[in-house]
């Protein structure tokens, strides 16, 4: 046997096949493969930023052009049998000629392609075209034939296999592209080929980690074939029988300690290599048992059921093929910082790159990957149909080593949709999906990876006939609150698991100041441009209620405003839900991040600052949480080991005098909830407007006010600040505030002075008398001490005071 991978990343230019209003050379421009037009475009001067001020408006054209990308190479016979192009990805309608022949066709951008190319193969040069047909043009036509289908947006995505936010979203661009945007090489072979390798790790009965491997073999003769695989110190020979094209082998592995989600252990990760005449396979997994209870919509990891303190991913950028490894591990990185054990990858967006999963698999993530199906009806017709398949089996076969992997999860908000959004009568006969994601893709999963759990879609009920969105079983998304009702409305529900639930705030100022020229208004064109929600600016400030004022005409008391109250929006539901353990079994916050400057529900915005929600779930999802509700205490200990001491409730005037004081020894086991009535002392204030509670156990502390802000009567802010550089190997400050009055949600943002500067902490109350040091890293400051003057410095006590 013998293989030669070439990589087809040079010399490639990217034309129009129709006149476009901008001054593209007749021989086109250059182009970076893999990459998009987009970005060929901007790389060579000829459109501005789509991400800045309102370009995206003059860019919509792109999508709706037929562009070629064409690259030649030269090549020598090598005496192999096959010679294949393989795309890893072709995003999306591409008609591929090599030498003027058509070799191959794709109209998915979710999967990859192998174009055997032999018999046109020419020794020297060869021309490489890849001719993309505009996706709209595609779309649009398949949606003539099959009938329109209802959707959330009056766009044509369920028409066509491709990241449905591209098209845009209520937090994204509509930034149609097209491009080789996965790598791309000619492979010449000869003799057996491995086709394919699926790996399935996870633990028997016993709790001992095993293997199953199945290899798939492309092959003309028909001897039998060897293969051995190799995963922590154990080695297994098996043959692919004569005749067959592949075989399963399941291979145990006593050496091998199991893989745990951070929140609950070590990841261990071991080396498989799968070797067939000649060939070698290397991967990386660990193992680890899933299972989900179903009614209770419980994850249970090795035995142990999961609180799962989620996040939504989207794409991180409009156009993936631009992303970097570093990029997507720092995005996950403060996932993981922020308390953070699940990523759900969200039915908008893709199949992430292996990138993704790798890194999770390291950080202790677990991931729950929606196939992409989002918010629409979607044809069940050809070649849809096809598609859907062929790109859910090879996905399913690509994710399957990783541990971090725990659920395959049918689509985003599609059987709500059908449920209670209108379809119905809409489409009358016509298909909307239930066929994906009742019959096709849970067939392929039991198929290709019984190993994992499958879910139809979020928010579901576990039977097609419940209502999706029936809070004692399955997943709900509520979304009520930001669209309709005050942040409140999250204490009546108690759902088993809320996999989306978010509110909205501005992205940080250095974010938005970079992304828009012109005043900083949020009602200025610009500024709203960057605001993609229905009614996006209006339900900011109608979600401030009466927990904090309206902003005037500040800009900055704005900022503040909307951010401070999405931090605590999300907060509060936060404390709500977990309070709820183990009825409840997780929170999945919409969402971590942005794919470019918005104002959105994301905790991290597009240029990777974090937003004070960050802070915020930062406590929030913390191992030990302190939640006051319902006139108790809630003590949630989601770590390994009980939480005993003696629960410390302190009444205090605003003015940080003690009114009265309990102690309570409490112990709460490990992974539970202990409920501690509030004492009568602490539970009802002489003067709600002026008192506040804190409850403290060891170094875990919350301070719950009787009232909201607007009713306090919070005292104008009077502190101490003291500025002085750190030394050692990072140059920074340290900020140190010592409060002579209360200071509520004392907060830093040193991105005011320097864009590239950060703070470890935020969202800090004080009492008179106490201090907190905050740490700005990441840049030089000419004048250190605006670290402690507005705009910078900000407490609530800054827009309410009586
Ligand atoms: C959820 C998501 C997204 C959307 C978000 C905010 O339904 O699935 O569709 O961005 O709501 O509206």
């Amino acid at each position: 046997m013998t293989l030669r991978h070439l990589p087809l990343h040079d010399g490639w230019t990217l034309t129009a096949e129709s006149p476009v209003p901008l001054g593209l050379p007749a021989g086109g421009v250059p182009a970076t493969v893999p990459g998009c037009v987009h970005t060929d475009l901007l790389a060579a001067g000829l459109i501005d930023d789509p991400y800045l001020d309102d370009n995206e408006n003059r860019l919509g054209w792109i999508g709706r052009t037929d562009w070629t990308y064409r690259t030649t190479f030269d090549w020598t016979p090598d005496g192999d049998d096959h010679a294949d192009l393989c795309f890893d990805g072709l995003d999306t309608v591409a008609t591929v000629l090599l030498n003027g022949i058509e070799v191959g066709r794709s109209a998915n951008q979710h999967r990859g392609h192998r174009f055997p190319v032999r018999a046109v193969l020419a020794e020297g040069a060869n021309t490489l075209d890849v001719r993309f047909t505009a996706p709209y043009t595609y779309a649009e036509e398949l949606r003539e034939r099959l009938g329109d289908r209802p959707g959330a947006y009056a766009e044509p995505y369920a028409f066509l296999r491709k990241m449905a936010c591209n098209f845009g979203w209520d937090w994204g661009p509509t930034l149609v592209t097209s491009g080789i945007w996965r790598p791309v090489a000619l492979e010449t072979w000869s003799g057996p080929r491995i086709a394919s390798v699926t790996l399935l790790p996870d633990l028997d009965d016993a709790g001992v980690a095993r293997l199953a491997v199945t290899v798939e073999v492309d092959r003309s003769g028909q001897e039998a074939l060897e293969a051995v695989v190799e995963a922590a110190g154990e080695r297994t020979a098996f043959t692919v029988l004569a005749g067959e094209d592949r075989a399963t082998v399941t291979l145990s592995v006593p050496g091998a300690a199991p893989w745990w989600p951070h929140s609950h252990g070590e990841q261990p990760l071991y080396a498989v290599t799968v070797r067939l005449g000649g060939q070698v396979r290397r991967f990386r997994t660990g193992f680890r048992g899933v299972t989900l209870e179903r009614e209770a919509f419980r994850f249970v990891v090795n035995g142990e059921p999961v609180f799962v303190r989620g996040v939504n991913w989207i794409p991180e950028d409009c156009f993936p093929s631009r992303l970097t490894r570093q990029r997507i591990s720092d995005r996950l990185d403060q996932a993981v910082a922020a308390g953070v054990n699940l990523v759900r990858v969200w039915g908008g967006g893709l199949y992430e790159s292996d990138d993704f999963y790798e890194l999770c698999d390291e950080k202790g993530l677990l991931v729950w990957q929606d196939f992409p199906f989002a918010c629409a009806a979607y044809p069940e017709e050809q070649p849809l149909w096809d598609q859907v398949a062929a790109e859910a089996r090879e996905n399913v076969t690509r994710l399957a080593p990783h541990p971090s992997l725990v659920l395959w999860c049918g689509n985003n908000e599609n059987l709500e949709g059908h449920a209670d959004w209108g379809w119905q009568k809409e489409l009358g006969d016509r298909t909307w999906g239930y066929g994906y994601y009742h019959e096709l893709l849970p067939a392929i999963v039991a198929e290709t990876d019984p190993t994992r759990p499958y879910w139809p879609g979020s928010p579901y009920s576990g039977t097609p006939d419940a209502h999706p969105q029936d809070p004692a079983s399955g997943t709900v998304h509520i979304w009520d609150v930001w669209n309709r009702a005050d942040y409140r409305a999250y204490a009546d529900r108690v759902p088993r698991f809320v996999a989306e639930f978010g509110f909205q705030g501005p992205p940080a100022y250095a974010t938005l100041r970079r992304a828009v020229s012109g005043p900083l208004t949020p009602d200025a064109p610009l500024v709203a441009h960057h605001q993609k929600a229905e009614d996006g600016n209006a339900k900011l400030l109608r979600g401030l209620g009466d927990h904090l004022p309206q902003p005037g005409a500040d800009f900055d008391d704005w900022l503040w405003l909307t951010q401070l109250n999405q931090a605590r929006a999300v907060a509060f539901g936060i404390r709500h839900f977990r309070s709820h353990t183990p009825y409840c079994m997780g929170t999945i916050v919409w969402q971590l991040n942005d794919c470019w400057p918005v104002v959105s529900w994301a905790a991290v915005d597009g240029d990777g600052r974090r937003k004070p929600l960050w802070y915020a779930l930062r406590a929030v999802y913390a191992d030990r949480l302190i939640a006051v509700r319902d006139g108790a205490v809630h003590l949630v200990n989601d770590a390994p080991a009980a939480w005993t001491g003696t629960l410390r409730l302190t009444r205090h005037g605003l003015d940080g005098a003690v009114l009265a004081e309990d102690e309570v020894v409490v112990s709460t086991a490990a992974r539970s909830v202990t409920r501690v009535p509030l004492p009568p002392s602490v539970a009802e204030p002489a003067d709600r407007t002026r008192e506040l509670l804190v409850a403290c156990l060891g170094d875990t502390r919350a301070v719950e006010f009787y009232e909201e802000d607007t009713r306090l009567a919070l005292p104008p802010a009077r502190y101490d600040v003291t500025v002085t550089e750190s030394g050692g190997t990072a140059p920074g400050y340290r900020v140190e505030v010592t409060a002579r009055t209360l200071l509520r949600d004392l907060a830093l943002f040193p991105d005011r002075l320097d864009p590239a500067a950060e703070v470890d902490e935020m969202l800090v109350t004080l009492l008179p008398g106490e201090s907190a040091v905050f740490t700005v890293t990441g840049a030089v400051l000419a004048d250190p001490d605006a670290l402690g003057a507005h705009p910078v410095l900000r407490c609530v006590n800054d827009v309410v005071t009586r």
